[in-house]
């Protein structure tokens, strides 16, 4: 079948600066447009997270070892360049894209369409409405002429949206849980099972305890890295000073190895509450459409706080929702917000939570995904 889309040959540019999400989502981004026909070249300065993130690559994505000086032997600049999150790319291949630029615009003679773009962070918060799609014309370097345009992901029509496969409600529908579960050596006996990625959440403590002591059992998937640590921290200073934290084994552990991006999915969708972190894996806890905790990155000029409240505002979080995420980000001292969960619910969860982010997730599903978006802007002149 022909695509619907028009062919563009794309260079994103990323450069690794902490954690995963840096390359998470721009690995996401490449493969979501490739998924839709286009060619994608991935400069990273790093791609080590990629050997267990996406082992198995993906057609039409190629990743290229970004270097200082690069190296252009070889090297054509393709018509849409993308730097993420204010990465700054080498002068000379946006002298060899000016270039290119012009060389075509004098053999068609078309006008320069811009295709070069920011692509920034995600946020609730109202200023990326107001942003979204803004030029800025580039007045130095080899670039200079040229414009640049920013494009925000969002929550709203009126943003970039989100990252989101074609096929992902049919791979959703497909998914065996217990099968899954099986191939991690969790052999499910109905347990409540709840993922856990974070860096160190404030309430974690709080939250161990609250599971150890309900009536009903817990399995915590916990995925590798800061996760993982954090939690073994807690247990074994727990174990040390209070033997008998646990002692009914109410709840009890499963450390997951670092998982693909498709397996992180799976991990979502298996588990009854999601606690995620960043940007990419609270997108992806959306999609999975459980009951999810975001641990949001802490800046040290308390941006966060700001950052959490919009997202909670657009999520419509009920009361306990809210108060849980504060007192998960240390941004309330009471432990009231832990008490909230799971007590009342006889089952797995607050059913409020889970309404919330259902119904969030049929709002998101309604509007154009971001590779959607970010294909017609790079066709439309500017
Ligand atoms: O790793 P993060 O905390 O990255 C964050 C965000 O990008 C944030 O915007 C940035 O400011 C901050 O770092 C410095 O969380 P995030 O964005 O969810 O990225 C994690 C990626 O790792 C995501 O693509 C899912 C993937 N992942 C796996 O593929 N397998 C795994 O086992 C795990 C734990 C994660």
């Amino acid at each position: 079948m022909e695509s619907p889309y028009p062919q563009l040959n794309w260079d994103i540019f990323c450069q690794v600066i902490d954690n995963f999400g840096d390359v998470g989502v721009c690995w996401r981004l490449a493969c979501n447009l490739a998924q839709r026909g286009q060619t994608v070249r991935l400069w990273l300065d790093d791609a080590t997270a990629l050997t267990w993130m996406a082992p198995l690559g993906a057609p039409g994505v190629t990743v290229t070892h970004w270097s200082t000086p690069l190296n252009l032997s070889d090297i054509t600049p393709g018509n849409v360049l993308v730097e993420a999150f204010g990465c700054e790319i080498n002068p000379e291949f946006v002298a060899a894209y000016a270039y290119q630029i012009k060389a075509r615009g004098l053999k068609d003679g078309s006008n320069q369409k811009c295709t070069w773009v920011n692509l920034e962070y995600l946020s609730a918060e109202p200023f990326v409405e107001r942003c979204h799609g803004l030029p800025s014309p580039v007045m130095t370097g080899p670039g200079r002429g040229l414009s640049k345009h920013f494009f925000y992901p969002g929550f709203t029509t009126h943003t970039g949206g989100l990252l989101r496969e074609a096929d992902l409600l049919q791979r959703q529908t497909q998914f065996d849980r217990r099968a899954w579960l099986a191939q991690q050596g969790l052999h499910w006996q109905g347990e409540r099972l709840l993922s856990l990625f974070c860096y160190e959440p404030a309430g974690l403590a709080n939250l161990l305890e609250r599971l150890a002591s309900d009536d009903t059992a817990t399995c915590l998937l916990v995925t590798h890295g800061r996760a993982s640590a954090a939690v073994q921290a807690i247990v074994s200073s727990k174990n040390s000073l209070e033997p008998l934290w646990n002692k009914r084994n109410k709840l009890s552990f499963l450390y997951l190895p670092a998982l693909s991006q498709d397996d992180f999915d799976h991990l979502l969708w298996a588990c009854d509450v999601n606690f995620v972190r960043g940007e990419d894996s609270l997108v992806r806890a959306l999609w999975a459409g459980k009951p999810l905790v975001w641990h949001i990155y802490p800046q040290d000029d308390g941006a966060h706080a700001t950052k959490l409240n919009a997202l909670l505002d657009w999520l419509q979080a009920p009361p306990t929702l809210r108060q849980f995420h504060l007192h998960w980000n240390g941004l309330a001292c009471t432990s009231d917000a832990v008490a909230s969960f799971p007590a009342g619910c006889p089952g797995f969860y607050p059913e409020d939570w889970q309404t919330c982010v259902r119904q969030a997730r049929a709002k998101l599903l309604a509007q154009p995904t971001l590779a959607d978006q970010l294909i017609g802007f790079c066709t439309k002149s500017h």
